[in-house]
């Protein structure tokens, strides 16, 4: 017997149906059953987590400058289109062999299950959710296989009304989809309910710090229409990080283990830490993986405990030279002992701007460290700080290609004209910060077309180790396209490098340059 075309298509758009929803139905079960297991035995949480730490530089380096902070996003929505094209291709391969399709589902159910292994703090009970998710699926696949041969059109035996069997089929389909909906929705609520790091966050009162910061001078602002806030709202800071859901602490279950090459081991819990003098400070973070002009940059007062009072009391032994922190999710970071020990402000931090510190941000407690890119100090969620030696340990991001050290550069940005604005003729008003942590800024000069580079005005210095604001005034905006540069000059007299370079390995350098109109 042969089939028309359209028909062939109607099966086949059947089959992969059947395919796509025990796929949804996989992930659904799966990441219900996760609410009670770790975070990263959720499958797209393990898979995303997986391919992140495979990414290789010039991949994560293409994402963000991509998707901005919105890379997870991206990420969680490839993976998910991979998925859906896998599933309807399984459901098709069901109409040669059930035994076939079935075991696919199982391998790639094995895959998953590798991968929440593979996490850090994963153990074998929480591949239950995995395991339940495959049994669920394929027994879907089953289920809806059976329904949709009975509704082929030229069934050998079609039964005795085909229509009420193609009937039959949609509606296995839609009661199969819907119930992965509700599992979703449940599961997302139930996870809501059971954070115990949000309400711990919720309830905690933070100690008022023993030294306070000076609050920035007045003027620290500069006042120019569309600038950043020289304190970047908690809710506004960037965040960047290899962590797809965010690790949920319950800090009284909190301690620092603070060991490796050092006269005393010992472990911190989180009153102890409280309990300590506490200090604030003001201190402008920086990504290595900003672009020249980039967002990936804030501003915030931190409270927190001095890193160099903590190695005090764990005493070094001679010959260390690092320090490797680790968070809860297996990220890692490698500071050069010498930066933690000295006169800077590097902290154990558990506050941001007056709150503890959002979850995104490192609940209960991160590091900062003034003048050290993020990916090499400023670890979240840390829980192990290690003292040890750049000879016998990488951390996370040196063993994916970026630096082994990373001093932030000396930068400077533009908030102000946006690239590409239009602004009225007469007198131009433009904007921005600028950043060399530790050094402090000494002077901001601004560049129109090919002119003369002249000295933009700076905003009050709240620290050597926060960037600082400049506002300069162009009198007689003439109409027509034009170009605005700027270059920073720290506080030992280095001008900004004019030097190119892309963000991987060690930070991006280069002035910025925004092309706008006068009408
Ligand atoms: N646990 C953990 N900490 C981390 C990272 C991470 O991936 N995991 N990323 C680092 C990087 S690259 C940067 S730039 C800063 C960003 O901190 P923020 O997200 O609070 O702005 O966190 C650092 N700490
Ligand atoms: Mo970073």
């Amino acid at each position: 017997m042969n089939k028309s075309p359209t028909t062939k298509l109607r099966d086949l758009g059947a089959f992969g149906l059947s395919g796509f929803t025990s796929a949804a139905v996989l992930f659904a079960v799966a990441q219900l059953a996760s609410v009670f297991f770790a975070t990263a035995s959720a499958p797209l949480v393990a898979m995303g987590s997986v391919f992140i730490d495979l990414t290789p530089p010039w991949l994560k380096d293409l994402a963000i400058a991509t998707f901005g902070t919105n890379d997870k996003l991206a990420l969680f929505i490839s993976l998910g289109i991979v998925a859906a094209i896998a599933a309807v291709a399984v459901g098709v391969l069901a109409t040669r062999s059930f035994p076939v399709a079935a075991g696919i589902i199982v391998v790639l159910a094995a895959a998953i299950g590798s991968a929440v292994l593979s996490r850090p703090a994963t153990g074998p009970v929480d591949l239950t959710p995995i395991i339940l998710g495959a049994v669920f699926s394929v027994l879907t696949l089953r289920w809806l296989i059976t329904l949709a041969a009975r509704a082929r059109s030229l069934d050998p035996d079609p039964g005795p009304a085909p229509g009420a069997s193609r009937r039959n089929f949609l509606l296995g389909t839609t009661l199969a989809l819907v119930g992965a909906a509700v599992a979703t929705g449940v599961g997302k609520s139930l996870a809501t309910v059971r954070n115990v790091a949000d309400s711990a966050r919720s309830a905690l009162g933070l100690p008022a710090a023993k030294v306070l910061a000076t609050p920035p001078p007045v003027g620290a602002q500069v006042e120019v229409a569309g600038i950043s806030k020289f304190i970047t709202p908690n809710k506004d800071f960037y965040r960047i990080d290899t962590a797809l859901s965010v690790p949920r602490i319950d800090p009284s279950e909190w301690s620092l283990r603070v060991h490796g090459m050092v006269e005393k081991e010992f472990t911190m819990s989180f009153n102890e830490l409280l309990g300590e003098d506490l200090v604030e400070t003001y201190l402008t973070l920086t990504c290595v993986s900003n672009p020249v002009g980039g967002q990936l940059v804030g501003n915030a007062k931190w409270l927190g405990y001095p890193l160099r009072r903590l190695l005090e009391r764990a005493v070094p032994l001679e010959g260390a030279d690092m320090v490797l922190s680790t968070s809860i999710d297996g990220f890692s970071a490698s500071t050069p002992l010498e930066v933690l020990t000295d006169e800077r402000m590097a902290l154990l931090a558990v506050g941001m701007n007056g709150e503890p510190l959002p979850l995104e941000h490192g609940f209960p407690v991160r590091m900062v460290v003034p003048g050290l890119y993020g990916y090499v100090s400023a670890t979240k969620w840390v829980v192990d700080l290690e003292v040890t030696r750049f000879a016998d340990k990488a951390a996370y991001w040196t063993t994916r290609g970026w630096a082994e050290q990373g001093p932030i550069k000396l930068s400077s940005r533009v908030d102000v004209p946006r690239s590409f604005a239009s602004v009225p003729a007469g007198k131009v008003v433009m904007g921005g910060t600028a950043w060399a942590q530790t050094k402090g800024i000494s002077a901001v000069q601004v560049q129109i077309d090919e002119g003369e580079w002249k000295d933009a005005e700076l905003g009050a210095e709240a620290s050597l180790d926060t960037w600082r604001q400049w506002r300069y005034v162009w009198e007689n905006g003439e109409s027509g396209n034009h170009t605005v540069s700027v270059r920073a000059i720290d506080g030992h007299g280095e001008i900004q490098t004019s030097e190119k370079a892309d963000p991987v390995p060690n930070g991006s350098s280069g002035w910025q340059r925004v092309q706008f109109s006068v009408e």
